[in-house]
């Protein structure tokens, strides 16, 4: 029988990738979106043009018990993906309260309206590294204590915390992602990654003449989006509703990705890249290295997309996308 999903944050990089992966499995695909979106499809959009066609959209916002309870009233769901936050962690430094209302009772409103009326949906919350922070052990793995450097992460803490209680309390079958750093050329253009890839792309089509970052030393472990959405729906195959990290495994830091970056384009980074002390964060998180032992065992799931791959696609992407909007020839790289 044909499967149906619910996924919250649809609009999003992720919640895009899962969409079209569920499509592809034979899933019915519903989506939560804020009104404002089917209002402006073109630029809200953007990111399911390829799905819009196959999937089911309804207006609701993480703001509003109502309209989340609304949504489960009108359809059945087998899985539930809730993907939607306030992701940006500089931003939750800057409105800790918007951060924590739409994390945590955003949350906590969906585990509500499922408890009411859908007990047997199983649930997926999109915790984070994040949670980990100043971190307490290196590699961090499922047991790692959490220890949040950042609003975000505070919330994230909670999001977590709120599924394992639904799961233990009142048997909903609530998994919980800790997933690091994920990107793609989807990935929205404040994070680190996306800004380095499109400022490469700028600077190399004569569009800009630097890019400003902060701290050049964080290191993350970052992977790829598509893959990662998919250890999302191994997680909820299982006949145990549990909690798995997922990760690479590899660690590198902003500095090394700004030199791959503009390496592909044949350009040296140290030419390019300036300092910008504003966007230095209060509280940093330093390093980030998962170890995902648990999802490769117990879910069979691998990463497929390496550092190298995943920054010459995101490269690649920034520059034939300016390049069809600002140029007629396309763009040489470097021949890498
Ligand atoms: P994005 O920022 O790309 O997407 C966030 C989504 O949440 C968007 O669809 C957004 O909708 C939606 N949203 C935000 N606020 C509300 C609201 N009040 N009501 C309804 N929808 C709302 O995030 P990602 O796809 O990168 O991440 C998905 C999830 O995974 C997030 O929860 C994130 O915190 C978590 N995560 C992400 C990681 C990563 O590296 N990408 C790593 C670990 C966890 P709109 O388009 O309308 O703004
Ligand atoms: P992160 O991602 O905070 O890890 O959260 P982000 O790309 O914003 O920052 C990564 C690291 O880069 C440093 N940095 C900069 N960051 C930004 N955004 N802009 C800059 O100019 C810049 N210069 C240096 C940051 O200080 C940081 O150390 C992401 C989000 O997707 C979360 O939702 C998710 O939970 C975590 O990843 C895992």
């Amino acid at each position: 029988m044909k499967k149906t999903a619910l996924i919250t944050g649809i609009t999003g990089q992720d919640g895009s990738y899962l969409a079209e992966y569920l499509l592809e499995l034979g899933y019915e695909v519903h989506g939560l979106v804020r009104r404002v979106a089917l209002e402006q499809p073109e630029q809200r959009l953007s990111r399911l043009q390829g799905c819009l066609d196959r999937i089911h959209l309804h207006p609701a916002s993480l703001d509003s018990y109502a309209s989340v309870f609304h949504i489960f009233t009108k359809q059945q769901f087998d899985e539930c993906y809730h993907l939607a936050a306030q992701s940006f962690v500089a931003e939750s430094f800057a409105d800790g309260f918007s951060t924590m209302a739409t994390n945590i009772n955003g949350t906590h409103y969906v585990l509500a309206a499922l408890r009411e009326l859908q007990p047997k949906c199983r649930f997926y919350f999109a915790g984070s590294s994040e949670m980990f922070g100043k971190v307490r052990e290196t590699p961090q793995r499922e047991t790692t204590p959490f220890h949040p450097r950042s609003p975000y992460g505070v919330s994230k803490v909670a999001g977590f915390y709120l599924a394992l209680n639904y799961r233990e309390a009142y048997d909903i079958p609530c998994s919980n992602g800790i997933l690091f750093n994920h990107e793609s050329p989807r990935r929205g253009f404040e994070f680190v990654t996306r800004k380095i890839t499109d400022g490469v792309a700028r600077i190399k089509l004569g569009l800009a003449s630097e890019l400003r970052l902060g701290n050049l030393e964080a290191k993350r472990d970052w992977g790829h989006a598509r893959d990662y959405v998919q250890a999302m729906h191994l997680m909820l195959q299982q006949p145990e509703a549990d909690d798995y990290v997922v990760a690479t495994g590899e660690t590198h830091s902003v500095r090394e990705f700004c030199e791959l970056a503009f390496g592909e384009v044949g350009l040296d980074y140290r030419d390019w890249v300036r300092k910008n002390d504003a966007v230095y964060r209060p509280a940093e998180v330093d390093l980030l290295i998962g170890d995902a032992t648990k999802a490769r065992k117990i879910l069979q799931w691998e990463p497929t997309v390496n550092f190298v791959g995943l920054v010459r696609e995101m490269v690649r992407a920034d520059v034939e996308s300016l390049t069809s909007q600002h140029h007629e020839q396309p763009v040489a790289l470097s021949g890498r």
